[in-house]
């Protein structure tokens, strides 16, 4: 029997290269879309670069995508490009809802072309429930975005029902709430402060810029949600799943535990700066995971104490490595 085939957009991103891994353990053949730039960018994947297909192309280029799709021919879509970063959707909101929403548009209208078998899953976001109706959030609450990331974000959720329900595409809306690994990218606030923590303690910074202390997010560990992922597009019928731990810490605990792994009091380093606060901000997420238990028999593995104590040594190892003599 022939491998079956997965095109994964954002394969450079964190959750990209934690789904080719798991995909190419379960025997796939794997594909990812990657932007041309002037220099490459592939330290997420480079471990299994020759395990895997890298397709240049871009979610602003209609093009592209379906000359990807027609040649590749995958059985499973798996849609994480995005400009993903909460904070910059203030500073570029038009190029946001180009990438994050209209993007979901552009790929699922190649699927139509090409193929509609395909099976489509589209990276959508605890940020929809924004200012939340409900406490804790599941399929049901009512979305309330409260930045040009979230409005997108709501956007590439109804654009993927209604392609479910106008065309009868396997399309599903997966609703992660913040996951997080080593591989985060620097400006998240997890890998920013366990990055911190681990530089302050082997005396290669001084002081932590941070903003608001008093959010709270429901934290997991990404490796155990890309398969999340891939168990949604396994079932007989498409429909929409909250993944989460059903756990919300504060950006203030996240220092306590972080700083308390390198054995460091956190309020001796840490500096409040007005930049890092934004314009509206979501105070509390915490999902509700249940559907998600019963229908895929998902869970979390990872505890957010294990997770960023994972983080910071992972951190420390980067660094002592990086500055060695
Ligand atoms: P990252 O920011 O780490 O990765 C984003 C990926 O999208 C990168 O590979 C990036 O490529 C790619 N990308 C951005 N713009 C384009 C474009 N115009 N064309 C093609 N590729 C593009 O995000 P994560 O891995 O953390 O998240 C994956 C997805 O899941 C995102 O859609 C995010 O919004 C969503 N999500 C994430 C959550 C989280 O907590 N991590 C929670 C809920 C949803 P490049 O490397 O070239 O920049
Ligand atoms: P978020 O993640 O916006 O939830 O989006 P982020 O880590 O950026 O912020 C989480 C919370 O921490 C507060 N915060 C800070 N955040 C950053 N980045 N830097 C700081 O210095 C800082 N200080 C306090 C923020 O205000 C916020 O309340 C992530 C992204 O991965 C999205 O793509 C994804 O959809 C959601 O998670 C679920």
């Amino acid at each position: 029997m022939s491998k079956k085939r997965a095109f994964i957009t954002g394969i450079t991103g964190q959750d990209g290269s934690y789904l080719a891994e798991f995909l190419l353990s379960q025997g796939y053949e794997v594909f990812g879309l990657v932007r041309r730039t002037s220099t490459l960018n592939f330290e997420r994947v480079r471990h299994i670069q020759e395990q895997i297909t890298l397709v240049s192309g871009d979610m602003l280029d209609q093009t592209s995508l379906t000359r990807t799709l027609k040649d590749i021919q995958p059985d499973e879509v798996y849609n994480l490009a995005a400009q993903s970063f909460v904070q910059t959707s203030w500073q570029q909101p038009v190029f946001t809802g180009d990438v994050t929403a209209l993007g979901v548009t552009r790929l699922l209208d190649a699927i139509m072309t090409v193929n509609p078998k395909i099976r489509f899953y589209q990276a959508s976001s605890s940020e929809m429930f924004g200012k939340v109706q409900e406490v804790p959030q599941k399929e049901s609450t009512p979305f309330y975005p409260r930045s040009p990331y979230g409005v997108a974000k709501v956007y590439g959720h109804w654009i993927t029902v209604n392609y479910r329900e106008s065309y009868g595409l396997h399309a599903t809306s997966g609703i992660l709430f913040n996951h997080e690994s080593p591989r985060r990218g620097l400006e998240f606030v997890t890998r920013k402060v366990t990055h911190h923590a681990a530089r302050i303690k082997l005396g290669l910074a001084n002081e932590l810029r941070i903003g608001n202390l008093d959010s709270q997010r429901d934290w997991g560990f990404a490796g155990d949600y890309v398969k999340a992922m891939w168990l949604m597009l396994q079932q007989d019928t498409p429909d929409d799943y909250v993944i989460a731990t059903g756990q919300t810490n504060s950006v203030e605990r996240l220092l306590d535990v972080a700083f308390s792994c390198v054995d460091l009091n956190w309020k001796n380093y840490t500096v409040q700066d007005e930049r890092f606060m934004r314009p509206a901000e979501v105070d509390l997420l915490v999902g509700d995971p249940s559907k998600a238990g019963k229908n895929l028999g998902w869970e979390p593995n990872v505890t957010f104490e294990q997770l960023i104590q994972m983080m910071v040594e992972a951190d420390l190892q980067h660094l002592k490595a990086e500055n060695r003599p």
